[in-house]
């Protein structure tokens, strides 16, 4: 019998780097089992997770709860695609709009599809309800944005490394500055906007939380001139920063809300828009869609994902427990941290490269002192623990993150 030998991290990334896309550049660790906020790699080494997908695994890797939902779906009717009703979508759509308080859902399966989505959604609003011409509808996005990798989601980028080589672009976007209210109240008062697409903390540029009351007046604007508030929660949304939506904090709606990541806990690919039935219904039978998009198995993963949210109380965790880790980091004394700022626990640390040591270097450190972090834009480092982490795994983390700092120093 030939015995398999085990293959060292090495041989991992050796292989994906002769087989597979060079599209990323991951931090040299590779991993093979998560449960909960931790995740193991190949030779048995545990991490707590920094990271969290990007804000996909809020509930935890593997939950249990999650994963048998798709296993006990999986084994039943995995795909029916939307040309035949079936026994779970309905159930989903009710669960999900009252969950957050609209008229309708429309179900796809990646962040990216569930922008376009609501760009498209906007666009038809613009001239089904607001009268504005035929293909001349504007949609306001903000620098720093990042709303997935589509050429017209890219086509709203300012970051060069996010639609660099990718033209010609999309037109119809008119891009302000981020949290300033006067550059929005100046292009609003252009009769072919339509909407205005932003994340409520900037998430990829580097955890820009706005000034307090930005939300609410951005909101308001919208409002007085007739323009759709369109809030991207890919990233902040499912409790992350502390309410379930990051716009909970300003008591603002959006009128269309954009979700993904962990909506489905991590476990597989599902996003969606929620709406109100004068925006939503602008979409006819035919007029958008997906194969995958609503699939039973995502329908029943996004509800066991939602309802552990509740269950585990993970916003208020959240909330909580952010508050201790920008506490513990901002009284932490490196020459490294330049500054520390989020909203419940999605965090990010400015870091100044100190003696030629990066961001980089800080994340390398974390990892050999077992926390998984990746950073931002260079120098940002961002931290987004699963919310089920508790106060006690929370500061042994935190602990660790120091010393990663600390070995640096003494480097
Ligand atoms: C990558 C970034 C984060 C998002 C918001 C939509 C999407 C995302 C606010 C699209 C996705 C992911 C994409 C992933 C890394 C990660 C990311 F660094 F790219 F920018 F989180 F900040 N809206 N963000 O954050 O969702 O289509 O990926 O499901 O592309 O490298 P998706």
């Amino acid at each position: 019998m030939e015995t398999k030998t085990k293959l060292t991290s090495h041989d991992y990334i050796e292989r994906e780097e002769k087989y597979g896309a060079h599209n990323y550049h991951p931090l040299p660790v590779v991993l093979e089992r998560g449960e909960g906020i931790y995740m193991w790699d190949v030779d048995g080494k545990r991490y707590f997770d920094f990271l969290s997908a990007y804000s996909a695994v809020n509930q935890g890797h593997c939950h249990p709860k999650i994963v048998n939902a798709m296993v006990e779906q999986a084994m039943k009717l995995t795909l029916t695609s939307r040309a035949f009703f079936n026994n779970v979508l309905g159930e989903f759509e009710q669960y999900i709009t009252s969950y957050f308080g609209y008229d309708k859902v429309l179900p796809m399966n990646t962040g990216a599809e569930a922008d376009e989505t609501a760009l498209k959604l906007c666009r038809k609003w613009a001239y089904m309800k607001k009268g504005i011409a035929e293909n001349q509808a504007k949609i306001i996005v903000c620098d720093g944005n990042f709303h997935g990798r589509t050429i017209t989601i890219v086509s709203m980028s300012n970051d060069p490394e996010s639609y660099g080589g990718y033209g010609p672009f999309t037109p119809g976007f008119i891009r302000i500055p981020y949290n300033d209210i006067n550059a929005l109240a100046k292009e609003l008062e252009d009769p072919t906007v339509a909407g205005f697409i932003l994340e409520p903390i900037q998430g990829e540029a580097g955890v820009f939380v706005p000034d307090e009351g930005y939300l609410k007046q951005a909101y308001e604007l919208c409002k007085k001139n007739n323009v759709l508030f369109i809030a991207d929660e890919v990233q902040t949304g499912i409790a992350r920063t502390g309410k379930l939506l990051a716009c909970d904090h300003e008591e603002v709606r959006p009128d269309i809300l954009i979700l993904g990541k962990a909506v489905s806990g991590g476990v597989m690919p599902v996003s969606c828009v929620l709406a109100d039935d004068d925006i939503m219904l602008c979409i006819k039978p035919g007029e958008h869609g997906s194969t995958f998009g609503g699939n039973p198995v995502a329908c029943k993963v996004a509800i066991a994902a939602l309802q552990v949210v509740k269950d585990e109380k993970l916003a208020e965790n959240a909330n909580r427990l952010g508050e201790i880790f920008r506490s513990e980091m901002r009284s932490f004394d490196s020459p490294m941290i330049e500054l520390v700022r989020g909203k419940g626990l999605l965090n990010a640390i400015v870091i100044k490269n100190m003696n030629g040591k990066t961001a980089w270097d800080v994340c390398l450190a974390m990892r050999d002192r077992g926390v998984l972090a990746k950073p931002t834009h260079g120098n940002i480092i961002r931290f987004a623990p699963p919310l089920v982490i508790n106060e006690e795994q929370l500061r042994e983390a935190i602990g660790l993150i120091k010393q990663a700092f600390e070995d640096i120093r003494n480097s």
